[in-house]
């Protein structure tokens, strides 16, 4: 099989990736390790940049997200029982986010998919990139049990954060740089109305909390747990207690309880690869790069990614011009550094950590309440939240 451009994972990378070729004309095959349903089921983010909604209109795909899509203005931080809102319309000449599962985003790109023309192959195994040094890239994979080669133009490794893209790169050229937290965030849905009609991160002693939603009535929320804590030490009114202590009385006034249908821990960790092109080998995406889910980034940075790679395709098939993918490393990371910043400050200022001493711990609350009072600090935390441009 041949085509121009080999898309290796159909997460958001790939799948918004696919879009953007399939508009342009530029042949792309997506192979995907998992099916459909495996990838469409993964609980993960749930707030969408302006930008992120803006490719979704831009590609025709926005009409479930204009339904059902929750559209926020502003966002809250708690602590030491105090919330305040942070006006980002007011702060950043009108923009704001928009509440929508990843889940409903994949669900809205897979059913474009066939009627698009956009080519995947699920259930691909042992997919390798090769050859990405020379002229003629390709990709191998195994296809119902059948070895099976992609030749191309280019390889899009999409494949998140442990796929087969980065882990190609020679090692001398790459280039990582991470941090660990000590800590993670303990997940859970409920078909409950949500306690705000906005976020609220919440800094308390016992440590990080978050209210989110996905709907007016399911809603997701969050706390900070140690490493070594299981999904079993925390029964849903274990779950419940706590975040209603986290989140402070007035922010938890109304908690909703009921069953969660959902339980899950993920780890935080920042993590940037550099360069994120290798020969005719690009990364996007999570494959490339790791943000705390904190500041709402990782999927946005995956849209954002992608945005720009589509672009240096499109002018390298159109136009005969290479300056695009020759500068693309360069543009993503110099837009990937700012989401990594803000996700590592916003988690410093929310969470607790194990090592604080009594001093930190009142920086954060001094930090916290300065926010509170200045129109410029918050303008700060505001024109980060909604997505700074693709410059
Ligand atoms: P993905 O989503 O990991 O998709 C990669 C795809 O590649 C496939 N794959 C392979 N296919 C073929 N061969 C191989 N060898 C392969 N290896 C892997 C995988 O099966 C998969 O389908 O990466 P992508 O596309 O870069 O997208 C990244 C986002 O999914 C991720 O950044 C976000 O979910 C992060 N995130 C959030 N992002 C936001 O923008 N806003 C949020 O509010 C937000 N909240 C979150 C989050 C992530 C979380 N978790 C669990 C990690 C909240 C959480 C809890
Ligand atoms: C979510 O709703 O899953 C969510 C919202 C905001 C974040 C992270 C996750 O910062």
């Amino acid at each position: 099989m041949r085509t121009k451009v080999a898309i290796i994972g159909a997460g958001p990378a790939g799948l918004f990736l696919a879009h953007l070729l399939a508009r342009a004309g530029i042949d792309a095959v997506v192979l995907e390790r998992r099916t459909r349903d495996y990838v469409e089921g993964r609980v993960r983010a749930g707030v969408l940049e302006q930008g992120t909604v803006a490719l979704m209109a831009e590609l025709g795909l926005d009409a479930r997200l204009r339904a059902e899509g929750l559209v926020h203005t502003g966002t809250n931080l708690a602590y030491d029982g105090e919330v305040f809102r942070v006006d980002m319309a007011a702060l950043t000449g009108g923009s704001a986010v928009t509440v929508y599962g990843q889940q409903e985003v994949m669900r809205d790109l897979f059913d474009a998919a066939e009627p698009r023309g956009v080519r995947i192959v699920f259930e691909a195994e042992d997919v390798r990139p090769e050859d990405f040094g020379g002229s003629s890239p390709s990709v191998s994979y195994v296809a119902g049990g059948v070895a099976q080669r992609l030749s191309c133009d280019f390889i899009a490794a999409c494949d998140g954060f442990h796929g087969v893209g980065r882990a190609a790169m020679p090692a001398d050229v790459l280039k990582v740089y991470e941090r660990v937290y000590p800590f993670g965030w303990l997940g859970i849905l409920a078909d409950v109305p949500p306690v705000n009609h906005e976020l609220i991160y919440a800094n308390h002693e016992r440590g990080f909390a978050l209210a989110s939603m996905r709907s007016e009535s399911r809603s997701r929320y969050y706390v900070q747990v140690g490493l070594d804590e299981r999904i079993d030490d925390w029964p849903d009114d274990r779950f419940w207690d706590e975040i209603a202590t986290r989140l402070g009385p007035e922010a938890a006034a109304g908690l909703v309880r009921g069953p969660s249908f959902e339980k899950s821990i993920a780890p935080l960790r920042s993590f940037v690869a550099e360069p994120m092109r290798v020969g005719r080998l690009f990364l996007a995406g999570d494959a490339a790069h790791i943000v705390p889910p904190t500041g709402a980034k990782g999927m946005n940075l995956a849209v954002s990614d992608v945005a720009m790679l589509a672009d240096a395709l499109r002018r390298h098939y159109g136009d005969r011009d290479d300056s695009g993918l020759d500068g693309y490393s360069a543009r993503a990371l110099a837009r990937v550094w700012k989401a990594e910043r803000f996700s590592w400050w916003f988690t410093g200022l929310t969470h607790r950590f194990p090592d604080m001493d009594p001093f930190a711990r009142r920086m954060q609350v001094a930090e916290l309440a300065y926010i509170r009072g200045s129109q410029a600090a918050q303008t700060v935390i505001a024109e980060n939240y909604v997505g700074l441009p693709l410059t």
